[in-house]
């Protein structure tokens, strides 16, 4: 039956309302469509960890055929993802190289170390984008004092570059790199689908250059969770086994999968209406109250605003609006499904006077 007309259908969409607030503060906050509430409603479901949830299945080979990889594992969230693709990947006495404002290095609560015993190496980026060619002298020698240089991770889209774009040159260069070095490479591809859209390189060719790739689900894609982690067969099999080891088998998880499914299949093609709105809202904010904004490529919006942020945001708060201080200089507007063009408004009528 479909779910669009019935009472409970009704209850939900008004839980869905953001009661008049604009809420600015990530493309998490994206609420599930009532496609997905309908797929939910009627997911057939098993028990994923002994691995005969159809719904699951199915959104796993759809991932894989997207990202043109052999297989796929739903996992329940972007660090989950990360990390159990790091652990997956390296051995124990094992060094990862990273950028030095990633999100599994600024963001994952220290999880390398924590969780696998993983030695992290950052590189400081131009925008988020290292220069592969500086990361030769990092590759350890044959030398039992040192580490294994295992792991090279990219993020792309990369969150504190303000959803910079990766260029798809840097990432064929780091492929050829991790090849030389018998490294392997991940990709922390939380929001790929922003770069596929802003780009219009296909998945599966980001995920060309690289081991294992992440997608979530829950971002500008608006799952209500989940994220799925992608690399050939023998890859995914030990993560699978890694997922387990962190909790992360989830029995009956058709039920979110489901979602996700309608996320990936149907839920890219609008993202580039974010990017509009993202570059409307930076247009507008910069250079207005002392704040400098570059221009983004997706749906981040960085602030540069030295000693009003919290005011700003205690400002927009006033008007209905949410949004996050990273600190009193910065601020960060994200822009996904449930903002539209007269929230972005909403933010450029707020003043700090
Ligand atoms: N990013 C969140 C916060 O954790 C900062 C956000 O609001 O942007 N990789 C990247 C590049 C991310 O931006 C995030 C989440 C993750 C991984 C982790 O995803 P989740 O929140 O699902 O664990």
């Amino acid at each position: 039956m479909p779910l669009n007309g019935s009472p409970l259908f009704c209850e939900w969409s008004q839980s869905l309302s953001f009661q008049g607030k604009a809420d600015f503060r990530s493309d998490t906050v994206t609420r599930p469509t009532a496609k997905m509430y309908e797929a939910m409603a009627q997911a057939p479901l098993g028990d994923d960890v002994f691995g005969d949830d159809p719904s699951v299945i199915a959104l796993e080979e759809y991932a894989a055929d997207l990202f043109g990889k052999e297989a796929a594992l739903y996992v329940p969230s972007g660090t989950m993802a990360n990390q159990i693709a790091c652990r997956t990947h390296c051995r124990r006495d094992a060094e990862v190289l990273l950028e030095a404002t990633s999100h599994v290095f600024l963001y994952e609560q220290g999880g390398l170390a924590q969780l696998s015993g993983l030695q992290p190496r950052c590189v400081v980026g131009d925008r988020g984008v290292m220069a592969i060619a500086d990361l030769e002298t990092l590759v350890r020698g044959d030398d039992p004092h040192f580490p294994v240089t295992e792991l090279l991770i990219l993020e792309n889209t990369h969150n504190s570059a303000g959803g910079a774009v990766l260029p798809f040159d840097t990432m064929l260069t780091a492929q050829e790199f991790t090849k030389k070095h018998n490294m392997r490479l991940h990709i922390d591809g939380a929001r790929i689908t922003n770069a596929e859209a802003a780009t219009g390189i296909p998945l599966a060719d980001y995920a060309s250059c690289a081991d294992s790739i992440s997608c979530c689900l829950s971002k500008g894609l608006s799952a209500p969770v989940g994220t799925v982690l992608a690399g050939d067969r023998e890859f995914i099999s030990q993560a699978r086994r890694t997922r387990k080891l962190f909790g992360g088998g989830m029995r009956q998880a058709g039920v979110i999968a489901a979602a996700g499914l309608v996320a990936l299949r149907d839920m890219r093609a609008r993202l580039k209406d974010d990017h509009i709105r993202a570059a409307r809202l930076a247009e507008g904010l910069n250079g207005r109250d002392g704040f400098s904004v570059v221009a983004p490529d997706t749906n981040l919006v960085y602030v540069s605003c030295p000693g009003k942020a919290h005011a700003f945001v205690e400002a927009c708060a006033q008007n209905d609006v949410m949004t996050l201080a990273l600190n009193d200089d910065t601020l960060r507007f994200v822009t996904h499904k449930d903002i539209d063009d007269r929230d972005v408004e909403r933010v450029l009528a707020v003043s700090l006077t």
